[in-house]
């Protein structure tokens, strides 16, 4: 990845106008995912009382070592939303976007999740509401939540094709209308991008506002434990990391994904990633380092038009 971004920057010119030599590219900083987050924090303010992260006094930006990147955080709260955050990482070379929103506990609401990574050619986006709970074993989460929206993740899948195989142990944090794919830079598809973002921001703002607070103790328990695993699990292999750390340093990358990207581990749960994930335990105790275990799978996508699983090879 480290020659695609160099070798896409070459192309790149710092007038503002795309490079000759490669007409098809989008200057990077012709798109900027700061936009996609503005849509987000407005929109939120048209439903709920949103107030400042304590987070956001720690958290609002850096530059990375080199000096050549930008890295902007905003995070927030409101009565049903426990976290809503982002981050955006700006250069020459690539631009990201990594913005995530989880209800509170006492709600079992899916969490909103838009991780894009772009260079002036090529894009990697993973677009969903992650489901709290497993979609394949509780039918009535799936009910509850997917099925009316699989005309919009159809819609979307069609603009939008899989992306591939991908770690395999990901895809049980992903749902029916999760939009994973690969694409060339263009400006119809980033167009498209933005349209799917808000539309599906505006869906998750829908089901946090209908919402009802579940007040049963068992419930609100199971709910964030769920989160709980889902927080552990990308703190711990998430793509992102390698190159978060080599922006910023280890140990400044680390307390970024930690206290600020995945912030609740201390908070909702004192399990550890072996105790979800005990599949990547190495011999005297230690977290195996590689991404997954069970290796990539899902060339296609893995789920019908109504939203059946149908990867069955694999159990998620
Ligand atoms: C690639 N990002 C990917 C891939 C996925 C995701 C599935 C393909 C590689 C794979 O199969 O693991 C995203 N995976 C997710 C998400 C979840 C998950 C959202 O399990 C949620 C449960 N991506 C970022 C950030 C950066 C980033 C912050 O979110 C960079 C700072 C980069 N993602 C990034 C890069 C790749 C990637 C560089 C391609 C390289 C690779 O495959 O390792």
């Amino acid at each position: 990845l480290a020659s695609l971004i160099t070798s896409v920057s070459t192309n790149t010119c710092t007038c503002g106008i795309i490079s000759k030599r490669k007409p098809l590219s989008l200057q990077v900083s012709a798109l900027s995912y700061q936009r996609f987050i503005h849509f987000a924090v407005n929109e939120t303010k048209k439903h709920t009382l949103l107030t400042p992260s304590p987070l956001q006094e720690k958290y609002s930006s850096m530059t990375s070592m080199d000096g050549k990147t930008e890295l902007k955080m905003v995070s927030f709260e409101a009565p049903k939303i426990r976290l809503l955050r982002g981050l955006s990482i700006q250069n020459d070379a690539m631009q990201v976007l990594d913005f995530a929103a989880f209800a509170r506990p006492e709600f079992d609401v899916p969490i909103f999740c838009g991780n894009f990574f772009s260079t002036a050619s090529f894009n990697i986006v993973v677009l969903d509401l992650n489901p709290l709970h497993n979609i394949v074993e509780n039918k009535g989460y799936m009910e509850k939540y997917y099925k009316r929206l699989m005309p919009m993740g159809l819609k979307y899948a069609e603009l939008f094709p899989w992306g591939g195989k991908l770690t395999s142990e990901s895809l049980k944090f992903f749902s029916p209308i999760v939009i994973w794919t690969k694409f060339t830079s263009s400006q119809y598809r980033h167009d498209s991008l933005y349209s799917a973002f808000t539309e599906y921001y505006k869906v998750w703002l829908e089901l946090i506002d209908q919402a009802m607070e579940d007040t049963d103790a068992s419930l609100i328990r199971c709910n964030r434990e769920a989160q709980h695993k889902y927080l552990t699990w990308r703190a711990e292999k998430d793509p992102g990391h390698g190159m978060l750390k080599r922006l910023i340093g280890e140990s400044l990358g680390k307390d970024l994904v930690r206290n600020f990207l995945f912030y609740g581990l201390d908070e909702l749960g004192s399990k550890r990633f072996l105790d979800y994930f005990p599949e990547y335990q190495c011999e005297g105790g230690t977290i195996n380092q590689k991404r997954s275990m069970v290796g990539k799978s899902f060339e296609s996508r893995p789920w019908d038009a109504k939203g059946e699983f149908i990867g069955n090879n694999i159990t998620v």
